[in-house]
């Protein structure tokens, strides 16, 4: 190693190796690391070294920042928020935070001058797969804005040992595989055993009177786990704000049974061991799907008892009373997984602190607020009672107590009305006797939003009409953003200095200040410079293309993107329906005018959703035919893309021309994705859905390709009764594409393959393929269209960039601060500890 040279006394100040930005303490720290931690010099090193190496010298840069933050709120007794939530979709950290402390060029010199490419090493890191799909990601955005607005924030979730599995296609069928992500250790967090907590379950509960008096209940577990903290230090962007994001992992209260393992059980010892630790050990992977399983129970009870015994030794450290606990706290329930909080919070403050009811229940109702993120039936959380009752039963005397009070309240409001008392119950009795989440989650929030204009429009209406009727003042809308750090930024260096080169850096931080460049959008060398950026882009992912799949896509033809979990909602099936279009147009006649076009697909299917497995399959059937067959001369290629995941999407959304916003109207609480492509540059196809709405309203009418249902005319076509064969029957274009699929054409001749995708579209459609399917192709004939002209189509993708100012996540966070946190910024000074 490189030893440091001495100064001549007084005269020249050394760089500290773990802060230094100069591209020498750089190099020399990266060595260091390489070193002490890895314990490897270059010669030896792998490139998983020469990543930690980085990773660490990075993170060294970040815990200055991470430590004047926590000392800052811990002096200020600053107003916090909780973002509780069990799915964190982060994505890589090596990037972000290079672009977040703003050293990125500098560690890319540093690198580049070792001999490394840095882009290699980016590429290194296994990302932390915490989520599934919208909701996870969500909740990173939102960290990321969070402390970029330098809000006092904690995310609270659970540290999986298997996050999301990683896709493979075998044979065109998705396979599961185990994502052992933390198998070469993770450099971004650090445990804290110190702030370890208990969690009960089972058991039962005894009544007593306390020393005052007063009634109390002790609750007698059945078992007790361990919650072990681990935080990730979440830098804002060129800010000194570094909050946290505290994972609990579990663990069993005695690593053995002693009297188990001297009594010569060593199996029974080792047992109860792994019987605890499973509750933090994989990820649920259904999206919007829910499973009434015990362990998720479980989990969901697991990270929401850690973190809101957390937050109370937090106040307790502070010297703050438990009544000052919804002034210190603002706690945010994404969607119902933490709505176990609001019981469990009472438990603690009457159980274990000894609080009355009515003063628990005001801190309480004061604490929470609950975001709902979908309307799908399926995905409405209930417990069967009696599992429920089982695993927790203090909780459940605390919610029959909850609901008594509160359906006493609903009777002096809806006198004489047992069916809106049934409905509003938390307990469902209309059958077998469920806990209802959202209920709960309702009661025992202050505030209740929707994703999207649309969408809390629709949850007044619908899900939640009845808590509408009830409390109106509760309701508001927060519409989803997405952070231009990770997806604009890190994702789309060129297009972020093209745009910088024009109008500097503040739209990063601003990102209404993008409108800027609408006065660009008719500059020819400005349109020729962003088309040319799309195009080295595209190129980029074509070669990514032919490297994974052997698959030639050209760099020319119009990307069609759609990339999200799949799912028949969400209809990537319609996608396919328009590619089976194209094709027998090509087929009827060779010569046809096609646009040429390479459709790609990317997006996990829940292992138990067959329909969207199918679906996969289906996808990649269609590939094998029409990539290969020669009438069709290269004009179209469909590609699935395996293992979508956050690392991927960062190369994707800045190729698309075209993104795929396709969702039955009604069914796509906002979408995400839909704002990460258009921010790219990227025209959307899409239905009057979710953000989608808003979307268009920012980038203009004439700069979104539109077709579809309404919502409204979507329940009208079902009252109506809805009936999709006769659309197969009077559409002769339709029922030649049907026709295609039912016989065999994209199935070796098996005429079973696609049957049930076939059956249920004729019979069933119960998300309106073929009512949307005319409409869907008229409009992709346009977007065939105005690609021809690339002049005008880079017009309009400048300008859907341009507009994009309102879905930055950094909106969505001010909306929450304002309208339901009720939190202000605390900008953190940096304190040099070095000199202390
Ligand atoms: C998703 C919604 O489907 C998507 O439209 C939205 O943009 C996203 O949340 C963020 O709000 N929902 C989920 O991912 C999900 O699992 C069930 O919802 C609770």
């Amino acid at each position: 190693m490189q030893t440091l040279p001495t100064p001549p006394s007084g005269s020249v100040q050394i760089e500290d190796d773990r802060t230094g930005l100069s591209i020498e303490t750089l190099k020399r720290a990266f060595l260091d690391n390489l070193f002490y931690i890895q314990g490897k010099f270059p010669a030896l090193a792998s490139k998983n070294d020469y990543y930690m190496a980085l990773a660490y010298t990075v993170r060294d840069r970040l815990l200055r920042r991470w430590l004047n933050t926590a000392e800052t709120y811990t002096n200020t007794q600053a107003r916090t928020v909780c973002y509780l939530s069990a799915e964190f979709l982060m994505g890589p950290h090596l990037g972000n935070n290079l672009i977040n402390l703003g050293i990125y060029d500098q560690i890319n010199q540093a690198m580049t001058e070792l001999g490394l490419d840095l882009n290699e090493l980016l590429q290194q890191e296994e990302e932390p797969g915490l989520g599934n799909g919208g909701l996870g990601r969500l909740a990173a955005c939102y960290l990321d804005s969070l402390a970029t607005l330098e809000i006092p924030a904690l995310g609270y979730g659970i540290r999986y040992e298997f996050g999301i599995f990683d896709q493979e296609i075998r044979d065109g069928w998705q396979v599961e595989i185990t994502d052992k992500w933390l198998r070469y250790g993770n450099p971004w967090e650090i445990a804290r055993p110190d702030w370890a907590v208990e969690v009960k379950y089972g058991g039962h509960t005894e009544s007593f009177i306390d020393e005052h008096g007063n009634y109390r209940v002790r609750w007698v577990p059945f078992k007790v786990v361990k919650g072990l903290p681990y935080d990730t230090p979440i830098l804002g962007y060129k800010v000194n704000t570094a909050n946290t994001l505290r994972l609990w992992s579990a663990e069993a209260t005695e690593s053995f049974d002693f009297g188990a393992f001297n009594s010569g059980d060593y199996f029974g010892a080792v047992h109860q061991k792994s019987n605890s630790e499973n509750i933090s050990k994989v990820l649920y992977p259904n999206d919007e799907q829910y499973q009434g399983k015990v362990l998720r129970l479980e989990q969901q009870m697991f990270f929401v008892s850690c973190s809101l015994q957390d937050m109370i030794r937090i106040l307790q450290m502070q010297n703050m009373s438990l009544e000052k606990f919804p002034e210190k706290f603002s706690v945010q329930l994404n969607d119902t997984h933490p709505a176990i909080a609001v019981a469990e919070l009472m438990r603690l403050l009457m159980d274990e602190h000894g609080m009355q009811w009515d003063n628990a229940w005001n801190i309480t109702t004061r604490t929470f607020g609950y975001t709902n993120h979908t309307l799908l039936p399926e995905a409405l959380e209930r417990w069967p009672l009696k599992l429920f009752s089982e695993l927790l039963p203090r909780h459940i005397e605390i919610i029959y107590e909850i609901n008594r009070r509160f359906l006493d309240d609903v009777r002096i409001k809806f006198p004489d009305d047992p069916g809106r008392l049934s409905r509003l119950s938390l307990i469902d009795e209309s059958g077998e006797k469920y806990v209802r989440m959202a209920n709960l989650a309702c009661v025992g929030s202050s505030a209740i939003n929707g994703v999207a204009a649309l969408h809390s429009e629709l949850v007044k209406q619908t899900v939640l009409k009845d808590f509408y009727d009830m409390y109106p003042e509760k309701f508001t809308n927060v519409t989803n953003g997405v952070t231009p750090r990770r997806f604009v930024v890190l994702s789309n260096p060129r297009m972020t200095s093209l745009i910088t080169s024009k109008i500097g850096d503040n739209w990063i931080k601003h990102l209404d200040e993008l409108r800027r460049i609408e006065q660009f959008a008719d500059d020819p060398g400005f349109r020729y410079e962003f088309r040319q950026i799309k195009q080295a882009i595209k190129q980029d992912l074509a070669n990514h293309i032919k490297s994974e799949t052997d698959v030639e896509v050209d760099p020319s033809s119009l990307f069609d993107i759609q990339v999200k979990r799949i799912h028949e909602y969400k209809r990537q099936h319609l996608n396919a329906l328009h590619i089976i279009h194209l094709y027998n147009r090509i087929k009827a006649n060779p010569s046809a005018e096609i646009t040429p076009r390479t459709f790609l697909f990317g997006g996990k299917a829940a292992p138990g959703y067959y329909m969207a497995k199918l679906i996969i399959k289906f996808i990649n059937s269609i590939g094998e035919v029409v990539n290969r067959d020669p009438d069709v001369a290269g004009r179209l290629k469909v590609v699935f893309l395996k293992d979508y995941n956050v690392k991927f999407a960062q190369r994707v959304y800045p190729a698309a021309d075209l993104s795929e916003q396709i969702s039955t109207a009604g069914k796509e609480a906002s979408g995400t994705g839909n704002m990460k492509f258009s921010m790219n540059g990227a025209l959307t196809i899409g239905t009057l859905d979710g953000a989608n709405v808003e979307i268009r309203e920012e980038v203009g009418a004439e700069n979104f390709f539109l077709f579809g249902l309404t919502t409204e005319e979507v329940a009208a076509k079902k009252a109506a009764g809805y009936r999709p064969i006769d659309y197969y029957e009077s559409n002769n274009d339709l029922r030649q594409v049907i026709d295609r699929i039912a016989s065999g054409f994209f199935s070796h001749g098996d005429t079973g393959l696609f049957r049930p995708l076939v059956d249920n579209l004729l019979h069933k459609d119960e998300y309106l393929l073929l009512a949307d399917y005319q409409s869907y192709i008229d409009c992709q004939e346009q977007v065939s269209q105005a690609y021809r002209n690339w002049d005008h189509w880079t017009r309009m993708s400048i300008l859907n960039t341009a507009r994009m100012g309102k879905f930055s996540s950094d909106r969505s966070i001010r909306d929450y601060c304002q309208n339901i946190w009720k939190v202000q910024p605390v900008p953190i000074e940096l304190k040099d500890y070095t000199q202390s």
